[in-house]
């Protein structure tokens, strides 16, 4: 985002800034649609409020996304003293496995009772990753055989959180490409045993979206929410990449709120979404291209569009 205002910083108002903030969007992976509600905003305020500079606009842009970007107050919503469930998809790699450590984490750290299930069932190694993540936290794991049945994981696991008055269910699946039918309805049918087994419980379907596969994830959102309706995102990878703005097209387009975003690979970082520092990044942008504009006046090179261009999507990720 950073590049975003890099962008504009120091003009005056006019159609071309306009047009180069679109691309800016655009580019920032804020997706065409939104890009263009955002930008037509703009210019409405701009007649409203008389904002005369590119750092006026900046700041009304900061804010429109701020009141987008509000999240309920409390990230997990919990029926207390009742079981409550979080189902956790995305395509392959994207983060899922270890979000779900990471939430496991957050949860005992307030004194929550946790378990997870071992939903993928595709490789070995993944209801392993889970048991390591449920030692590191100090939860339990629900695992079947390689091969088995994800419905009938989530069958026992639900059981088991019954029996034993787990507060949270946290349940993995295996990463699918959001295109592939089958592996779709196999989700559709954990939904399913959820609905039929624990109606009362599911708080929470979450698609785990990785920040670098860009464009995509607007894709993915779409098939996921088609297959087990979606709750939320957790936006994973937000370390490794600059773009935070599919962020906005996420929101914006399917009306789904950034519950957490990841922010390295240990368990302490995954942080509930804040919409006041997403907007207080940008303005930490702004200072920073301050400096770009500095900079390009003492004859070094500031941001250009091609810089935007490092930072592609390079596409979703899969190992189907
Ligand atoms: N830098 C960084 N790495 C992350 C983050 N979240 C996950 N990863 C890494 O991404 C890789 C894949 O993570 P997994 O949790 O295994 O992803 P998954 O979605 O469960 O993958 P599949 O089960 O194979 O579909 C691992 O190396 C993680 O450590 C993050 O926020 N930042
Ligand atoms: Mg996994």
């Amino acid at each position: 985002m950073d590049k975003l205002f890099g962008m504009i910083s120091g003009k005056e108002i006019d159609d071309d800034l306009y047009e180069e903030l679109e691309e800016a969007l655009i580019s920032g992976d804020v997706g065409v649609q939104t890009a263009l509600d955002l930008v037509e905003n703009l210019r409405e305020r701009e007649r409203k409020d008389k904002l005369k500079t590119a750092e006026d606009l900046q700041k009304a842009l900061a804010e429109e996304l701020q009141a987008r970007l509000a999240a309920p107050e409390e990230i997990l919503d919990e029926v207390p003293g009742a079981l409550n469930i979080i189902l956790v998809v995305g395509v392959n790699g994207v983060g899922k496995t270890t979000s779900i450590g990471k939430m496991a984490h957050l949860l005992q750290k307030e004194g929550k009772q946790v378990l997870l299930a071992a939903g993928d069932t595709f490789r070995a190694a993944a209801a392993d990753q889970l048991k390591i993540w449920g030692e590191r936290v100090g939860c339990g794991v629900i695992a079947h055989q390689e091969g088995a049945d994800p419905a009938a994981v989530v069958f026992d696991a639900i059981a088991a959180a019954k029996s034993r008055g787990i507060d949270w269910l946290i349940i993995d699946t295996a990463g699918r490409l959001h295109n592939k039918v089958n592996l779709m309805n196999e989700l559709n049918k954990i939904r399913r045993i959820i609905d039929r087994e624990a109606p009362e419980a599911l708080r929470e379907v979450l698609l785990v979206l990785d920040a670098t596969t860009g464009q995509n994830a607007l894709s993915q959102a779409k098939a996921f929410s088609e297959a087990t309706g979606l709750t939320g995102v957790i936006l994973t990878k937000l370390d490794g990449t600059a773009k935070g703005g599919v962020v906005i097209g996420i929101n914006s387009e399917y009306d789904l709120p950034v519950k957490f975003v990841g922010v390295g690979e240990q368990m302490d970082q995954l942080l509930p979404f804040s919409a006041d520092d997403f907007a207080e990044a940008l303005f930490a942008g702004i200072t920073d291209l301050d400096q770009d504009a500095k900079e390009a006046e003492e004859g070094a090179e500031g941001p250009t569009a091609e810089d935007a261009d490092l930072f592609e999507e390079e596409g979703a990720k899969s190992h189907d």
